[in-house]
């Protein structure tokens, strides 16, 4: 219910609406708009109420509220439910154990802050409190599991554009799961999945993304190569915007590539922000290590090098420093 009082403040932001107005709309009594209007301004909304006259919104936190979010991405596919925590160890793993236990495609999982969160390879992933967008996708798409690398792919560049949208930032993707501003990473993707020998049950698509948080906030060891949204903009950007906008580039480039079978947009679009193509590069891969030019990106989103020999390779994936 107090998602339907907040919808309806939302859709009439600039006017104000009477108390009795809200309770026809909703289809509950004065009292129960009154309380809903009490709880939100508690969370930090911020409500003009004027007697004779009723409600209005004037200003939003940037929260990642459940509620809100659904309302502001307003999709039936992409973020049709959202799940939002204080504080979860990880959010692929709660997305693994509700894709388990039957969550449709599109459901989304974030946080406020991850105590386990992890990168590849069982690496760990900083998520400090309040200043990050952390959060999960549910897939459920009708492919290989060979071609989950693609689904990396689509979120790299969903991710890269919605930011540069947003921010203005000047993005680059390293391929292939690191958004970089300047040279450091200000967003890391982890895929992971669920397969039969040739089908997919489930792909979760995790997101990490340093938005509100200065340098001093990243433990030590990893200051040298990790940067924010706000270190870039030099001031506090709103979350929910760029989770807004990363949720309608994705479902664009998605279902593009589901229902469409076409990967051509996405994969110019990674070509286009690439920071690896045309560079010579160090791909560390389990215990081997080779020194080559990475010359461009397969539809499959692997990576074709150019080795020592001359021989062109293709790359699944792997550590790639620049
Ligand atoms: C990644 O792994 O970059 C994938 C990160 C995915 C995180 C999201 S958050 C929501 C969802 N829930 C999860 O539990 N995970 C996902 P990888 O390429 O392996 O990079 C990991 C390395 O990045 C670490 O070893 C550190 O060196 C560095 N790192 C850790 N935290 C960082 C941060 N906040 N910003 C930049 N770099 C970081």
């Amino acid at each position: 219910m107090k998602k339907d009082v907040l919808e309806a403040l939302k859709n009439n932001k600039d006017v104000f609406i009477s108390g009795e107005e809200l309770s026809k709309k909703i289809g509950v009594t004065r009292t129960a708009v009154w309380k809903n209007i009490k709880q939100l301004k508690e969370e930090g909304y911020e409500i003009e109420s004027v007697s004779r006259k009723g409600y209005r919104l004037t200003t939003e936190p940037d929260t990642l509220d459940a509620n809100v979010l659904e309302i502001e991405v307003a999709s039936k596919h992409i973020g049709n439910k959202i799940y939002h925590f204080e504080s979860i160890d990880s959010t692929n793993t709660i997305a693994k154990k509700l894709a388990t236990e039957g969550a449709i495609e599109g459901t989304i999982i974030i946080a406020e802050e991850q105590s386990g969160a992890r990168g590849r390879l069982g690496r760990n992933w900083v998520s400090p409190n309040g200043t990050g967008i952390w959060m999960s996708m549910i897939l459920r798409p009708n492919i290989e599991p060979m071609e989950a690398t693609k689904i990396t792919q689509i979120t790299a560049a969903a991710v890269a554009l919605a930011i540069k949208k947003v921010t203005g930032c000047d993005v680059g993707i390293k391929w292939p799961n690191d958004i970089i501003i300047n040279k450091k990473k200000v967003c890391g993707i982890l895929t992971e999945m669920s397969a039969e020998l040739n089908c997919v049950n489930y792909i979760i698509v995790g997101i990490g993304i340093n938005v509100n948080m200065n340098l001093l906030d990243f433990p030590e060891e990893i200051r040298p190569i990790a940067t924010s949204i706000k270190s870039c903009v030099g001031e506090s950007v709103s979350r929910k915007k760029i989770v807004t906008e990363i949720l309608h580039k994705f479902e664009e480039l998605y279902l593009d590539f589901v229902v469409h079978k076409n990967i051509e947009k996405s994969m110019n679009i990674c070509k286009k922000y690439s920071v690896t193509l045309g560079n010579q590069v160090k791909i560390k891969n389990r215990n081997k290590e080779i020194i080559a030019q990475a010359i461009d990106l397969t539809e499959d989103g692997q990576l074709l090098i150019k080795n020592e020999l001359g021989e062109i390779e293709k790359v699944l994936s792997g550590e790639v420093s620049v």
